[in-house]
């Protein structure tokens, strides 16, 4: 049966917005995946260590027919294809970092695979995508995206004008 999936996805390093528009391509791109909806990207400072570029961020709605482990290893697969590397500090720079933020309705407990990611409740950078493409979600466990995003601090967050003739 098919799930529905949100994926965090977020870069700050060699052309992130590159980064992320080709991970898109790659994610759509894979065998019993269809990409419903994708968020603005959003510029926003680092968390964690402050001496790295900001980062940009976006979050987007599949449908899929794979299992969370097998989706996992196609995210690592193309998170290397972008030349990420994961030998740096905890919350360093990377050229992109896809997180499995909510495979339906489940909760996963693994060791490889935490569901929801436990990060999701307390980061505007992933909150404010994930209701800007799906107002009504509510998490398994934690409760509407729309009173976890009240309860956060968005207004560092930019949503950036992709449009390159748009360009002021
Ligand atoms: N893993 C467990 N659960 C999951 C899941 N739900 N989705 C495991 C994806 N992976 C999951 O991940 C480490 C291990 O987590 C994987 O091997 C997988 O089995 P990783 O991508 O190799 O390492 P990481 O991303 O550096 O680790 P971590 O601690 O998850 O970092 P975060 O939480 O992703 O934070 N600032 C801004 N503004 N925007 C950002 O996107 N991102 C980070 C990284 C720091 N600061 C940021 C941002
Ligand atoms: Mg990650």
């Amino acid at each position: 049966m098919s799930k529905t999936c949100y994926i965090g996805l977020g870069s700050n390093l060699e052309n992130p917005v590159e980064q992320l528009q080709t991970a898109l391509q790659a994610l759509a791109a894979l065998p019993g995946v269809r990409l419903r909806q994708t968020s603005s990207f959003y510029r926003n400072p680092p968390m964690g260590p402050q001496d790295q570029p900001d980062y940009i961020n976006a979050v987007v709605e599949l449908e899929l027919d794979m299992p969370a482990e097998a989706l996992l290893e196609q995210l690592q697969r193309i998170e290397n294809e972008h030349g990420r590397e994961r030998n740096g500090e905890r919350w360093g720079p990377r050229t992109l970092d896809l997180d499995i933020l909510l495979y339906g309705e489940e909760f996963i407990d693994s060791t490889r695979l935490t569901v929801p990611h436990p990060g999701l409740a307390k980061r505007a950078f992933v909150l404010l995508p994930l209701y800007e493409i799906a107002p009504e979600l509510v998490v398994p466990g934690l409760g509407s995206v729309a009173k976890l995003l009240e309860a956060c601090d968005t207004y560092e967050l930019e949503a950036i004008d992709l449009d390159p003739g748009n360009d002021h």
